[in-house]
C-alpha cells in the first residue's frame, strides 16, 4: 500500500492546527503509520529540502523549518500521495482552493513586499544588496510561504522522505475499518 510524508510545519503546530489537520486525513481513511513532533536542526531541513538549494527562498524556507517544532507524519493509502496534495492544496496559500488545508488556514506569501522593495532598491545600486541581506537575517519570514504543512510530491520522494524522518522504521498495523473502506 502507498505511503506519503506529511509534516504539519512550525505555524501549523503553533496554531494549534494538529488535530484539525490529522482529522482530514484519517477522515478521508488513510492509516496514520508514524508520528512525531520533532524539533529539527539547520543541516537536517538543509537535507529535507535539498532539491531546492538554488532557489532564493531556500534560507527563509530552511530558517521557518527549524523555527519550532513540527508534526512528522506517516499515512498510507491507496493514491495516498496524490489524494494528499489534493488535501493540502496549492503551494501559494493565496492561491489555493477553498476547502483545502493550505486554502483554508493560510494566507501569508511574504514576498512580495520583498520584492518590492528590492526593485525599487535596485535604484541604489549600491546598497541594495546590502538592504537586502540586513532585511533577510532580520525578516527572514518575508523570502518564503507561511504554508502549514508539507507532503511528497510523488511516491519516490515519498520513499526518501520517510527513511529521512523516521529512521527508526514505522509502526506495522492495519485498520480493522479497512474492509469499510476499500471493496
Ligand atoms: P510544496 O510544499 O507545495 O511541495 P515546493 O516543494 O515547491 O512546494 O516548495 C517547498 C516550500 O518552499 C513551499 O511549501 C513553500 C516554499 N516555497 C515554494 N515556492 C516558493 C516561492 N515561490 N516563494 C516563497 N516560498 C516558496
Ligand atoms: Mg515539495
Amino acid at each position: 500500500m502507498e505511503q506519503t510524508f506529511i509534516m504539519i510545519k512550525p505555524d501549523g503546530v503553533q496554531r494549534g492546527l494538529v488535530g484539525e489537520i490529522i482529522g482530514r486525513f484519517e477522515k478521508k481513511g488513510f492509516s496514520l503509520k508514524g508520528l512525531k513532533l520533532i524539533t529539527v536542526d539547520r543541516a537536517f531541513a538543509e537535507k529535507h529540502y535539498a532539491d531546492l538549494s538554488a532557489k532564493p527562498f531556500f534560507n527563509g524556507l530552511v530558517e521557518y523549518i527549524v523555527s519550532g517544532p513540527v508534526v512528522a507524519m506517516v499515512w498510507e493509502g491507496k493514491g495516498v500521495v496524490a489524494t494528499g496534495r489534493k488535501i493540502i492544496g496549492a503551494t501559494n496559500p493565496l492561491e489555493s482552493a477553498a476547502g483545502t488545508i493550505r486554502g483554508d488556514f493560510a494566507i501569508d506569501i511574504g514576498r512580495s513586499l520583498v520584492m518590492l522593495l528590492f526593485f525599487s532598491s535596485l535604484l541604489f545600486l549600491l546598497i541594495a544588496p546590502t538592504l537586502t541581506i540586513v532585511l533577510k537575517s532580520k525578516t527572514p519570514n518575508l523570502f518564503d510561504y507561511r504554508n502549514v504543512i508539507h507532503g511528497s510530491d510523488a511516491v519516490e520522494s515519498a520513499r526518501k522522505e520517510i527513511a529521512l524522518w523516521f529512521p527508526e522504521g514505522i509502526a506495522e498495523w492495519e485498520s480493522s475499518l479497512h474492509s469499510w473502506i476499500y471493496e
